[in-house]
């Protein structure tokens, strides 16, 4: 496959060509994050993890959607019994950006929802257009929350907004994000990747070793946390996608229909 195929693209830019910008190409799908999507992002990640030269990575999408969860079609093919690769593989992936000696902004330009909230909380630090829409929308499809969202959003807003948006599943705009600090700033969408950039620029300008220390510093001070945050986001997984709430939930978004949960 060809570069220009891929979903997960990216190239080198700013004043030292030191600034990775990736983006993600499944627009049809609203980037949502398939099995395809999710082995390329971690093959572009692992690549960055080599590099020496990079000082800094920013994440996007192009049109009106960041990320907008893991893929529901390809969920929906899945059970109790091998729902784990896809909770697994998420998991995995977002504990990369972690584990990245370099700084990750997510640059949110639309629906970052579900799967695609979380990505952006994985990410060191968050700006959003004007236009972005955040929200943990699981619990309305008969989910709970599996790619860390459960531990990473009480770590960035505290427990209560974390409760407040994992157990209503509301969406919320870039301001009221901002507001909950979310995203550390909101621009208007033209100026978003600019804005990105700037940010990224001046942390390459930063003493590399000394940014490469802060960084590791706060990953291993909650690795563990996030890690167990996981091991009990797979146990809650079971029974929901033992359920047929789940099948009604993801039917009813298809179907632009409200869903009648039964509690089985
Ligand atoms: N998956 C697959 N396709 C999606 C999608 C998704 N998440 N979101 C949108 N699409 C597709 C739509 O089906 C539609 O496709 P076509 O019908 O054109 O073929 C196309 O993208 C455009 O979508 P809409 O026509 O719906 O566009 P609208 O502007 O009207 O609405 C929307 C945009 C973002 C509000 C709406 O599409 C929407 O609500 N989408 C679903 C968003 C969502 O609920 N995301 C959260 C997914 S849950 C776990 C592991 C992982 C996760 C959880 C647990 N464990 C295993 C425990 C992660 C969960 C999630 O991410």
């Amino acid at each position: 496959m060809s570069e220009e195929e891929k979903i997960v693209q990216y190239k080198q830019v700013g004043k030292n060509n030191n600034i990775v910008l990736i983006t993600f190409h499944r627009h049809k799908d609203l980037n949502a994050f398939n099995s395809q999507m999710l082995e390329e992002f971690e093959e572009v990640l692992l690549k960055i993890k080599q590099e020496n030269d990079i000082r800094c990575v920013i994440i996007t999408s192009e049109g009106k959607s960041f990320v907008a969860g893991a893929d529901l079609k390809w969920m929906s093919t899945l059970n109790e019994e091998n729902y784990n690769d896809l909770i697994a593989k998420g998991q995995v992936v977002f504990e990369l950006i972690e584990s990245l000696p370099v700084p990750v902004i997510a640059a949110v330009n639309g629906y970052a929802l579900g799967g695609g909230m979380e990505l952006s909380l994985a990410c060191d630090i968050r700006i959003a257009s004007s236009k972005a829409v955040f929200g943990q929308p699981e619990v309305t499809l008969g989910l709970a929350p599996g790619w860390g969202g459960t531990v990473r959003l009480p770590l960035i807003s505290g427990l209560g907004v974390a409760k407040d948006l994992i157990l209503t599943g509301r969406k919320i705009s870039a301001d009221e994000a901002l507001k909950l600090n979310i995203v550390s700033a909101v621009y208007p969408p033209e100026e978003l990747l600019d804005k990105a950039l700037e940010l990224a620029e001046t942390i390459a300008s930063n003493a590399p070793i000394a940014v490469r220390e802060a960084k590791k510093v706060f990953t291993s001070t909650f690795q563990e946390k996030v890690k167990e945050g996981y091991r009990k986001e797979q146990d809650a997984a079971k029974p929901c996608f033992a359920s047929s709430d789940l099948k009604e939930g993801i039917d009813a978004l298809f179907n632009r229909r409200k869903p009648e949960f039964k509690d089985n």
